[in-house]
């Protein structure tokens, strides 16, 4: 270290881990990052993404001014006044003229990895009040928020594996190897699955490829994709049929369990066999296994969610967690409880959860959490007719590459609106048609806290951390740039930042019944920071931002406990076991019990060096097995003529694309499997090191008419696909 060189903590925001890292900082540029071994939570684990935080951060494609567009169509950098002044000309000009819902709004992944991301567009969404709204939730876990909506009554409660004290996980469709967990914030993820196996638990992973993570378990079964709620299905059955179910001290709290009992009876193992191709022994035996364990946890991830029984597979997760005993007892899973969180309140029935209050204009899908497919979002633009979306605000999302059908998306973007603003760090294959690009600072130049990934952590614990790195001249604070936005398309245009802060944190006050005076004893040096220190307060440790800044590291609030029925919303105050909307969903899964299965199905996969499709630009994470390659079984390409390394002709409903072949038995044959994310070579994009290795747009397989009908989720696994060799 150099004698000017210095460390700072800095939580890693790239992916839903949350480790602390120490970034080595030389003036102002982070040189290093290692993990932190003082954090309460991580304990010093980084992957290879977190150790590349100083490349991703100094990126020198990252955007440092704003974009403005000019009469002559390009973009040009701008001062952040006349961004914003454009902004406030054209929004709600046309709100006033066309109506709310002429303006949409699409919120990205990395939403929650920011404090802005989490803070503000609650209040971008009331000032616009508009019901075109569109989330990557519908691209990933939409199906379990419906789930826990339905069950619980509230579609953010949503129970963790107790991943470090269960006895039994039993895994579906995800693989933490990989994605370091996600709906199960666990830091070192692989080095808890490994103690689970040294303290004598064991592992079920369920996974049409023998993933990293499969490769750790004591059984692993290679479903055939799209099967899960079949297989799900069966072993709750199971569990009844067998008196295996027991759901102890809940039982009180249950509703409807002779209910479930009668729809799930078409489901016997030996009936679903030959769809999941596992057969009824396994089945049959995994129940009892599931049955057996002092305490065991089910945990579904995207396999299980972008699915067409998505929401099915998300309620039978917790079914089986329910009928099992496990949820809500220690070892099983349970619901974290986040410093920043409501402060419990005592039991009582609540407003449940609706879905279908409204539909989308084109194909009328109905809405769910307030959210509308993200896969009808093209049709929106490109459809003519009232109510048409003609202006967009996308905020840290590339659905281009992220959601199906890209090419239709690019046109509508380019060709079907008035005006768009991004707020993004790069111009992308999205943001290049914006009219306004609002770059935020880099990570080191932003103040750290999970609002969002608190509450799905493994741990109860709390950790915040301010910026590593002064603002650099000229930046904008990602806090300030949501603030102004707000301002912009409301009336309020012309007030300081500071208004839009003071406006969330008197509407907290109001809500939890506190004197408005509370306000002047906030702390903080911003207004991220007052609001955060409110929300402690008033959260259910009653913590402030004071002893979180006193303590870098973190604090520590103890394991997860059981909290129900505090943490019921439903209206009968109870967990609503077989749900009206779940039970009428329920034939659609007893017909695919005759689907003949395709012969080729697409699956996806993650690697740990990419995130998405916007980390493809540091050349430390990219190479090596981090390539957009079609993997095969052996049989399969024989059957069909492909070579290792040859170009495949992939096509399916929505187009067709191109990649390399890779010959592999890691999947199961009947299966091949692409990444997402890829697919950088549209021009007019800002990423130099991206556009030199594409890849294919996966999405582009797709047509977005496929959805899981209850979420509104977009299928994106068990995609029936065609393979030959390219021309
Ligand atoms: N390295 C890395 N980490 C990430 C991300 C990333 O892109 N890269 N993305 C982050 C995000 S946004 C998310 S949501 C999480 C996701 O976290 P995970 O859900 O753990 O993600 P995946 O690695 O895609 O795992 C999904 C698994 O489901 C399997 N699968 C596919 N179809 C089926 C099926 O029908 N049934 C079953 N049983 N399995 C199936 C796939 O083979 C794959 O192994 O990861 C996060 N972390
Ligand atoms: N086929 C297939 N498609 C998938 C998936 C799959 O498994 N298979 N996974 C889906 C899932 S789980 C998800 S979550 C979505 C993700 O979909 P998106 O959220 O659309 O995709 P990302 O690639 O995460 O794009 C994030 C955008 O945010 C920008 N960004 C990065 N950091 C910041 C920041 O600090 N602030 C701001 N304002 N912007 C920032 C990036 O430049 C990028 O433009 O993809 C989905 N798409
Ligand atoms: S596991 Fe996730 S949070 Fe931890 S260092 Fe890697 S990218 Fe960052
Ligand atoms: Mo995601």
């Amino acid at each position: 270290m150099s004698h000017d060189s210095r460390t700072a903590p800095r939580i890693c925001p790239l992916c839903e881990a949350t480790c602390g890292l120490t970034l080595t900082i030389e003036g102002t540029v982070v040189t290093g990052a290692r993990g932190d071994r003082d954090d309460i939570f991580s304990r010093g684990f980084i992957c290879p993404k977190g150790a590349s935080f100083g490349g991703l951060d100094a990126d020198p494609d990252r955007l440092r001014f704003p974009l403005v567009r000019g009469d002559d169509g390009e973009l040009r950098e701008a001062a952040w006044s006349e961004a914003f002044d454009l902004i406030a000309a054209r929004i709600p000009a046309l709100t006033k003229a066309h109506g709310p819902g002429a303006v949409g709004v699409v919120l990205g992944n990395p939403n929650v990895h920011t404090m802005a991301g989490s803070l503000y567009p609650p209040l971008l969404l009331a000032a616009l009040r508009t019901r075109n709204v569109f989330t990557t939730s519908t691209l990933d876990q939409m199906p379990k928020h419906v789930s826990s909506g339905l069950l619980f009554g509230d579609a953010h409660a949503i129970p963790v594996p107790d991943l470090d004290r269960t006895d039994h996980l039993l895994l579906i469709g995800a693989n933490p190897l990989e994605s370091n967990g996600s709906l199960c914030t666990a830091p070192d993820f692989p080095g808890r699955l490994k103690a689970l196996r040294k303290r004598g638990g064991t592992l079920t992973v369920i996974d049409p490829r023998r993933t990293r993570t499969a490769r750790l378990a004591d059984r692993h079964v290679a479903i055939r994709p799209g099967a899960d709620a079949l297989l799900l299905a069966a072993l709750a059955r199971t569990l009844l049929t067998e008196k295996l179910a027991d759901p102890g001290p809940l039982a009180e709290h249950l509703e409807g369990i002779d209910e479930l009992a009668t729809a799930l009876a078409d489901f016997p193992p030996d009936a679903v066999a030959a769809a999941c191709d596992v057969d009824a022994a396994t089945i049959t035996a995994i129940a009892r296994e599931l049955a057996a364990a002092p305490t065991a946890a089910v945990y579904g991830r995207i396999g299980s969610c972008t699915v067409e029984h998505g929401t099915l597979a998300s309620w039978l997760v917790d079914v089986l967690n329910i009928l099992t005993g496990n949820l809500d007892r220690p070892g099983g899973a349970l619901f974290p409880l986040s410093a920043t969180a409501r402060a419990p309140r005592p039991a009582a029935p609540g407003k449940g959860f609706a879905l279908g209050r409204w539909s989308s204009r084109v194909s009328g899908h109905p809405e769910a959490k307030g959210e509308l497919p993200i896969a009808a979002l093209a049709e929106e633009i490109d459809t003519p007719g009232e109510g048409r979306i003609r202006a967009l605000v996308v905020v840290a999302a590339n659905p281009v590459l992220s959601a199906p059908d890209g090419d239709r998306l690019d046109a509508a973007l380019a060709d079907g609106l008035d005006f768009m603003v991004s707020v993004d760090p790069y111009l992308n294959e999205t943001s290049r048609h914006a009219d306004v690009v609002l770059p935020p600072p880099p990570p080191s130049q932003s103040a750290h806290f999970d609002f969002a990934f608190n509450s799905f952590a493994v741990h109860n614990q709390v950790r915040y951390t301010r910026a590593a790195v002064p603002l650099e001249d000229g930046r904008m604070d990602e806090s300030e740039i949501h603030a102004r936005l707000v301002l912009a398309v409301s009336g309020m245009y012309g007030a300081p930042p500071s208004a839009v802060d003071d406006l969330a944190i008197g509407t907290a006050l109001t809500r939890a019944g506190a004197p408005k005076e509370q306000a002047t004893e906030l702390t903080g040096d911003s207004g991220p920071e007052r609001r955060l220190d409110l929300m402690l307060r008033l959260g259910p440790y009653g913590l402030s931002l004071e002893q979180l800044l006193a303590h870098p590291h973190g604090i520590d609030l103890g394991p997860l406990k059981p909290r129900v029925p505090e943490v019921l919303r439903t209206r009968s105050g109870r967990i609503e076991l077989l749900p009206e909307p779940i039970a009428a969903d329920l034939p659609r899964l007893r017909r695919a019990l005759g689907d003949r299965p395709a012969p080729l199905v697409l699956v996806g996969r993650r690697h740990l060096r990419s995130n998405n499709s916007w980390m493809h630009n540091v050349g430390s994470l990219t190479g090596g097995s981090n390539v957009c390659t079609l993997q095969i079984h052996p049989d399969d390409a024989a059957r069909l003529g492909l070579v290792d390394g040859a170009t495949a002709r992939i096509e399916s409903s929505g187009g067709g694309i191109e990649a390399p072949t890779e010959i592999t038995d890691t999947v199961r044959s009947g299966v091949v499997s692409l990444p997402h994310g890829w697919g950088h070579s549209r021009p007019g994009t800002r990423m130099a090191v991206a556009a030199a290795q594409p890849g294919a747009n996966v999405n582009q397989l797709l047509d977005g008419t496929l959805l899981d009908p209850l979420s509104g989720t977009a299928v994106l696994n068990a995609i029936p696909v065609s393979v030959t060799p390219a021309p």
